[in-house]
């Protein structure tokens, strides 16, 4: 399966597009990209320090609920997620593959020094690593390669599985997108759950219209 920010929408986390979506109030440009953060880090980091404020106060729904659920009860099966806000950890998904990162690991720019830290705020930003140099959010912004090893895990799961289920995806944003293509071509059925149509509801093999959380429970229960 994979996922993407309309399985947190329920939980009230914003999407990247569409209505409320936060690519409507704010320019990628200015914030999810190396250049930017190379140009204003404070500016970046206060963008990614109320986000993750924001995702403090929030909880897993039924969409993250009923796929942690299911992975207890399929072996074999494999969650791949877009997603960086830490919900499916949250609602108790073991071994997610974060094509995307994720907002709470931080990483520095120069030693290559990696942590967790969950703390909202941040006591200082932008936060410092111990070389002195300035720390990042483990996310990966536009023109970033995916982490290697989620990326290789994806692609496999992706190429070797029945059924590929994507969810809550706008299937706009590439490479993660073209899992879809990888699993279609490898001859796995492919399920598409979404609010509207995506670029992939004509090829997809079933497309169902709704909510995540509204949708997934019964999709899963078995
Ligand atoms: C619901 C719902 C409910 C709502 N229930 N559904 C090929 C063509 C053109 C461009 C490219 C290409 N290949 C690569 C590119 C460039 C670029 C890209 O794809 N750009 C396109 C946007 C044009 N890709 C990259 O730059 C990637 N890197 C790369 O290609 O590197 C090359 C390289 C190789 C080797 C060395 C060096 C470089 C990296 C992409 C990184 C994306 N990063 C972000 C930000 C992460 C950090 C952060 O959060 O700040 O990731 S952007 C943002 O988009 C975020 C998301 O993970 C990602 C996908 O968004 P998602 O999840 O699909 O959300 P939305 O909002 O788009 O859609 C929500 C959907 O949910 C909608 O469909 C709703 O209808 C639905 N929905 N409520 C069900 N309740
Ligand atoms: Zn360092």
């Amino acid at each position: 399966m994979l996922t993407g920010a309309g399985v947190s929408a329920e939980s009230g986390v914003p999407t990247f597009r569409g209505a409320g979506g936060l690519w409507r109030s704010f320019r990628a440009e200015d914030l999810a990209t190396a250049a930017a953060f190379a140009r204003d880090p404070r500016l970046v980091w206060e963008w990614y320090d109320w986000r993750r404020r924001q995702l403090a106060a929030v909880r897993p729904n039924t969409a993250h609920d009923a796929l942690a659920s299911f992975a207890a009860r399929a072996p074999g099966f494999t969650l791949v997620t877009q997603n960086v806000d830490g919900l499916h950890d949250a609602a108790g998904s073991a071994d997610v593959i974060k094509v995307h990162g994720d907002i709470w690991d931080l990483r520095c720019t120069r030693c290559g020094f990696a942590a967790r830290d969950t703390r909202v705020p941040l006591p200082e930003l932008p936060p410092r690593c111990t070389c002195g140099a300035t720390l990042r959010p483990g996310v990966v912004w536009f023109g970033e390669a995916l982490p290697a090893d989620a990326w290789a895990r994806a692609q496999n799961a992706a190429v070797s599985c029945g059924v590929f289920l994507v969810v809550g995806t706008s299937a706009l944003v590439y490479p993660a997108a073209g899992l879809i293509d990888m699993a279609k071509a490898a001859g796995a059925g492919v399920i598409e759950v979404n609010l509207d149509d995506t670029p992939y509801s004509a090829l997809v093999d079933v497309s169902l219209r709704g909510k995540a959380g509204e949708l997934l429970p019964s999709l899963l229960a078995c």
